[in-house]
């Protein structure tokens, strides 16, 4: 913990007055979860549980923030009326966060969050105006390409396939093991997607030499990346609490250790990330203080990266009042559905 806590914000770091380095983004997003209840509550949870977070690293060698601006941002509050209201509400809270002066870490809510904060991403200027140009690396129990659940295509369970029809040109997936036929269809077919299923990265005997491969996947990656967590990817000892826990999933340090591996690729840069998916109960703190070590690792992680000159500010530095683009882009397109 450090010296002087302020409740509220993550790892309990002051605010300071200049401009923001890195942003912690809370999204207590919550409208299609499968059967857990309590997503709305877990960003205050995790940044309530990061309290109990160490804020030294030792991949970095330095106490957190280590002279750098950590801002966490006020909640957002969508109240809209539909999913669609909700998920514009998402990517015009998301933008001016998006802009490439600043790293935003978001915390979620559920993983419906991932196609408004693909949204608010599109005109970083490391994408050149494409997420073509943006490979999405996801830790989740769930490859997330349904075409729909229960009818609705913005269904957390969609969450991958809708960022995929956005554009974004690659997705690297790790821990799946909850999938339907047509999801592991997809998986075969497209040659955007590189899914390494947990049954193979955790196979008692094998998973050994497949998880160097993954590893190796990523330490070869290049160009711009976006890293999302589902906690679920974890093994559900571990995340009891989240909206859909799945036994045999990766282990805490095999979560870390693909952290570690994308934002140390010398030729990628991590250039956002979310961690969601985050819930609460009454049983035990583990699963948010799971989260917040997950987001602690993203932060040091990134400052890291830095230090050693893989990411460098895109345009001029900014405090944390700002102004972005507001995002119809989600109910525009449902009414074109619709009609
Ligand atoms: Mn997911």
């Amino acid at each position: 913990m450090s010296e002087t806590y302020v409740e509220g914000n993550f790892l309990g770091l002051p605010e300071s007055a200049g401009p923001v380095d890195l942003v912690v983004l809370p999204l207590p997003y919550e409208l299609t979860t499968s059967y857990g209840q309590g997503t709305a509550d877990g960003p205050a949870a995790c940044i309530a549980a990061s309290a109990q977070v160490e804020v030294f690293d030792a991949s970095l060698n330095e106490d957190l923030p280590a002279s750098h601006s950590i801002h966490t941002a006020p909640a957002w509050e969508g109240n809209g009326p539909t999913l669609a209201s909700q998920l514009d509400e998402l990517g015009s809270y998301l933008s001016p966060w998006c802009t490439g002066n600043v790293f935003p870490l978001a915390l979620g809510g559920e993983h419906g969050i991932l196609p408004p904060f693909m949204w608010a991403m599109r005109h970083h200027p490391a994408l050149d105006g494409d997420l073509g140009n943006l490979t999405v690396v996801q830790i989740d129990a769930h490859a997330d390409l349904r075409a729909e659940l229960d009818g609705e295509a913005f269904s957390h369970a969609c969450a991958a396939a809708r960022s995929l029809d956005m554009g974004v040109g690659r997705l690297l997936q790790v821990g799946v093991r909850a999938y339907a036929k047509e999801e592991a269809e997809w998986i075969r077919t497209d040659e955007r997607i590189t899914t390494f299923f947990a049954k193979d990265t955790q196979h008692p005997t094998t998973g050994g030499a497949t998880w160097e491969q993954w590893i190796d996947l990523l330490s070869g990656l290049s160009g711009p990346i976006h890293l999302t967590i589902d906690i679920d990817g974890l093994d559900a000892s571990l995340v009891p609490a989240t909206g859909t826990p799945v036994p045999g999933g990766l282990s805490f340090w095999q979560a870390i250790q693909t952290i570690e591996a994308v934002f140390d690729a010398p030729e990628a840069v991590v250039i956002s990330a979310d961690v969601n998916e985050i819930a609460t109960n009454n049983h035990s703190p583990l699963t948010e203080f799971t989260a917040a070590m997950l987001a602690t690792k993203t932060v040091a992680s990134h400052l890291k990266a830095r230090k050693e000159g893989r990411w460098k500010a895109m345009t001029d530095a900014q405090g944390p009042v700002r102004s972005g683009a507001q995002c119809t882009y989600f109910s525009t397109m449902m009414n074109k559905t619709e009609q």
